[in-house]
This record gives C-alpha cells, structure tokens and sequence, in this order.
C-alpha cells in the first residue's frame, strides 16, 4: 500500500526508493518552521515518513522541506566579537567553494541562501561543485534556480570525482583572493565571513570557522562546546579534543582571537588562493572522501603554515552518523587509500607505526603512487612529522623513542587497558583480555613524567575510589611511577587489580590501595618492540 503524506510518496522502503521520491523537489516550507535555529517537530505520520526517507541524505529530509531556505539563525558568537569592526575596505574578497553529491535540494539551497544573504560585498563568488550527482531535480531545475542569484555559478563534473577533485574544480575558477570551502549543509550565521578573511589575508594560515550542529533530526542549531582541538587518533581517525592549557588560558583571556589547532575537521575552511596552490592544491590521487583534511593539516603545519580556528566566525553543519552516498571501489579501499597517502607522504616513522597496526592499509600501501606527493614535500622544504608532533601537538598521545610502548598485564592475568565499548568516551578502569597479540586496543604509552596513555587522549587517573581512565592532563592524580613490577601513586598507592569473584579476572575493577603482597598489585610491562 502506498501511504500519501503530505506532498510525499512515502511507502518505499529506505533501501529501496523509487525514483518518484527520489527525484522529486519536495521543498515547500511551513511559515515559522525552523526560525531562529529552533528545532521541527513533526507528527508522529510524518516521522513515519522522515524514516523511511532518512537514507535518502541521512538526515531528516521532510524537516529540511519545511524549513525557509532564507531562516534566521540565532547571533551565538562571543560578545567580544559581535563589537569588533573589521577594515572591509582592506580585506580580500572571497571565492565560497561548496560541492555536493546528491545533496537535497532545500539543504543546498539553505547553505547557499546562508552566504548570499549574510556575507558582505567582499564575496565575490559562490562556486556550486555538482559531483556528479544522478538526482533529477540537481539539473535543469538547479541551474535556473542558479541563474536567478546573484554571483553563483555552478560547474559539473560528469564523473564522481570525490571531494578532492571537485573542491579542485572549484578552486580552480575561483576569481577571489581567498578561498573558502563549505559542505553543502551547513548554514552559516551572522559575521561569519569576516573573521575568516581577515585572518586569511596574512596569507601562512587556514583558517576554519568554530563549527557549529545542525541536529540532523530537528535542523535545530546548537552550539558546540566553546573550546575544541581537532586531532586524531592512532588510527587516524579525526577526533575534536580539548585544546592544550596553554590555548585555553589564551581563549579565556581573548576570547576573540584565533587559536592554532593541530588539524582541521576538512570542510570548512578558508585560505588565501596564493597559498592554497603554493602549498600543493591537494593530493589529486585521494578519492571520493576521507583523510584529505589530515594530509592538509600535516602539509600545512609541516610545510610553513598554520591551522587556526577563529571564534568569531560561526557556521552550523549537519553531522551525519553515516555517509549516504555510494563508494565506488569500496569504502575500505578508498578509506584505506587516501590514509595510507597521507601516512606515506607525511607521517615519517611514525607511518611505519600505524601502517604495523592497520595491516589492510599497509597492503595498499606500495599500489599508491605518491612521488608528486613527496617531491612536493622535498621541494617545499617541509619539516618532520616528529617536528609537527613536539610543536604543534607535544601533548599528543602516540609512541616516541622517549616513551615506554607496550601491554601491561597484571599478574592475575588481565591487562590494563581501555574498555573496548567506550574508547575515546573514557570511563572506569577494568581489566581486559590481553588477547594472543599485540594489539592496538591493549597498547599503553608510559612516558617519563608518569603519564599512562591510551589511544584517544586518555590517561589513567585514580578517581574517587576507582582508577578511571580520562582525558590527559595536568591532573597529579594522572602520574604513576614505576617501582619494581608496582605501578604507585604520588602518595604512594599502589595501583591494583581488585578481585570480584572473577577467575579470568577480567572486567575486575582497579584502585590505587595500600601497597601489600596482593597480586593484583603486581604488573608484567611487555614492551612493544619494533614500534
Ligand atoms: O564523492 C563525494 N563528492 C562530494 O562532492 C563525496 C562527498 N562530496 C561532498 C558532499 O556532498 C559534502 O558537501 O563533499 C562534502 C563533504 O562530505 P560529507 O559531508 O559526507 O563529509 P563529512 O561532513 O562527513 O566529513 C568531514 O570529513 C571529510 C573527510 O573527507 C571532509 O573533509 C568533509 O568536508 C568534512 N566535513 C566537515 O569538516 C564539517 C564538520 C564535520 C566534522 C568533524
Ligand atoms: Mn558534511
């Protein structure tokens, strides 16, 4: 049975959407809906709908429809920056680079209407990507929508040429001396592109905008915590950490002003076009989507220049739990593609380090050819990953010759190490299967000052009654030292394995204690060799 709602033809399942659906232009937005970022509520009929249609953009597609491409959006910069007036006379202008696959049609047009109408003269140009998107209302009907704006422009590329190759394309026709990149669901607010040319103008930085979420439910616009570090994992995964103290005392004391920050998340972001091609474009061999962003921020870093977020420039962006769109060549290979690039090109020794834990990745590893890649490198003079690691993140988490590196297993037989359910989140500490191997999961960093690192930014802390694994910092309760196979505090704790009538002993809680003749207090360090 096909089940009408509203102006849809619902009925289909997510997985099998008829083209009817697909290609239809459904935006018609209710008056008020989604007006100063506020989320939409739908009828419990509609979110029936909203369900079956989510895989279509992996967000909530008949919400987006409701909303007025023009909406309001609340102010949520700091007060110190709402005061501040920019020199327009002498800031760049600007070429805004926004590409899309498949994008729906109301998203895309907010994110563009979001420039138009919030953006001061100094924007020259909007450039629309279409990479390749088979979406019937994304052709004709795109291009006279287009026609009727002002400054907006829009190129195809008849083949999915992923992200890389798109913003190319754009930056490429871009007549404006700064580039600025956004998703093509992102609502940008008030002042926003000011902050991002006047830094860019120096013309040694990228520079992103704080980045804000558009709930990808409701649509609703909420701020995002005010102080975030994008960074990434052993596994290079992109991940959004606290900022250094350092940083933070900066931010407290000029709220306003740029801070560094190791990488950027990749879609937003704005840099002088000299700059841009100066430093290499980007690798042209990544595909489709991932790790480009990581290998701009090393070339960045290493190569001379700086990463920065600006508080005073605000953008909301849709956060998907998963991509919509199809990977041609698989998502494995063309993820483990663009990382082992990356790793090659810029990583030094430590690639050697995570290419020994991503086996999949290192098989790929001798197919890419990335000779352009690291002539670019030699020839600009770029400096080392080790250089980047103690400069630009010396609180970073990975293995350095100064650092222990390995498992530790206690002597009941579980090791030490981070719940597998909650990396990243942190957590209590519990002991957990040693496994037959090393592997990445049960690996520590000691380093000399006493910190126990995991993957992720976390650090061993004893907390109130259990030993907790959180965030890195300055924390004393993070320190422990190494006596003999004991593992003490700085009152002189021994860390410990508690006994919960576990045999295996794993998943058994652990606290500092005093210090006895229990074996649960008794650690083996196996150290990781060859890492
Ligand atoms: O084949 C493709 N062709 C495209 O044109 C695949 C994607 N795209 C477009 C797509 O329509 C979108 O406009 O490229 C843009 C980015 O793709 P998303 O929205 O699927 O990416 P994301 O937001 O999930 O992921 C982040 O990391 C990516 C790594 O490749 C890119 O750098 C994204 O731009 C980046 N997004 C952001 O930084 C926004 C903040 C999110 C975070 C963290
Ligand atoms: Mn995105």
């Amino acid at each position: 049975m096909r089940v009408i709602v509203g102006h849809y033809v619902g009925g289909t399942s997510g997985a099998n959407l008829s083209e009817d659906v697909i290609h239809k232009n459904n935006y018609a937005p209710v008056l008020g809906a989604g007006e100063g970022g506020r989320p939409v509520v739908l009828s419990p009929r509609e979110l029936i709908t909203a369900k079956e249609l989510y895989s279509l953009h992996s967000y909530n597609i008949l919400v987006s429809d409701k909303i007025s491409i023009t909406r309001s959006l609340p102010d949520v910069r700091n007060p110190s920056c709402q005061s501040i007036e920019y020199d327009l006379e002498n800031l760049p202008t600007a070429s805004v680079i926004i590409v899309f696959h498949n994008e729906a049609w109301s998203t895309l047009m907010r994110t563009v209407m979001s420039v138009l109408i919030r953006s001061p003269s100094l924007l020259k140009q909007v450039i629309l990507v279409d990479d390749a998107s088979d979406r019937k209302y994304l052709g004709k009907d795109l291009d006279d929508a287009v026609k009727k704006l002002d400054k907006v422009l829009i190129l195809r590329s008849p083949e999915r040429r992923g992200l890389v190759g798109a913003r190319l394309m754009g930056a490429a026709s871009a007549t404006g001396d700064v580039l600025v990149f956004l998703d093509a669901h992102c609502e940008v607010t008030k002042g926003w592109l000011e902050p991002l040319l006047d830094r860019a103008g120096s013309d040694d930085v990228f520079i992103c905008p704080h980045i804000d979420l558009l709930s990808e439910d409701t649509l609703s616009y909420t701020k995002s915590i005010d102080a975030h570090w994008g960074a990434f994992s052993w596994r290079l995964h992109f991940r959004w950490l606290m900022p250094s103290n350092e940083v933070m005392k900066n931010k407290s004391e000029n709220p306003s002003k740029p801070y560094p920050t190791p990488a950027m998340a990749g879609g937003l972001f704005a840099v002088r076009k000299s700059l841009f091609w100066r430093l290499g474009g980007y690798d042209e061999g990544m595909l489709i989507w991932g790790a480009e962003n990581l290998e701009l921020s090393w070339r960045a870093w290493q190569c001379g220049a700086r990463v920065e977020i600006t508080p005073c420039s605000r953008v909301g962006h849709i956060f998907r739990r998963r991509s919509p769109y199809r990977y041609p060549g698989g998502v494995t290979h063309v993820l483990s593609s663009n990382l082992a690039r990356a790793a090659t090109v810029w990583m030094d020794e430590w690639a050697d380090f995570y290419f020994k834990f991503n086996p999949s990745v290192a098989a790929i590893r001798d197919s890419q050819n990335v000779g352009d890649r690291v002539d670019l490198r030699r020839n600009l003079k770029c400096k080392s990953f080790k250089w980047y690691l103690d400069n630009v993140w010396p609180q970073h988490f990975f293995p350095t010759n100064e650092r222990w590196f390995g498992r530790i297993r206690n002597d009941r037989g579980a090791c030490l190490g981070v719940v597998a359910a909650t990396p990243g989140l942190g957590g209590p500490a519990a002991g957990i299967d040693c496994g037959t191997d090393m592997d990445i999961d049960r690996l520590l960093v000691f380093t000399p000052e006493g910190k126990l690192m995991a993957d992720e930014g976390l650090c061993l802390e004893q907390g109130n009654g259990r030993a907790v694994w959180k965030g890195c910092s300055d924390n004393g309760k993070q320190i422990w030292e190494q006596k003999g196979p004991r593992l003490k505090t700085k009152e002189g704790l021994c860390l410990t394995l508690m006994k919960n009538n576990n045999k295996e002993s794993v998943g058994d809680p652990m606290t500092a204690k005093m210090c006895t003749n229990n074996v649960g207090q008794i650690w083996h360090f196996e150290r990781c060799l060859g890492a």
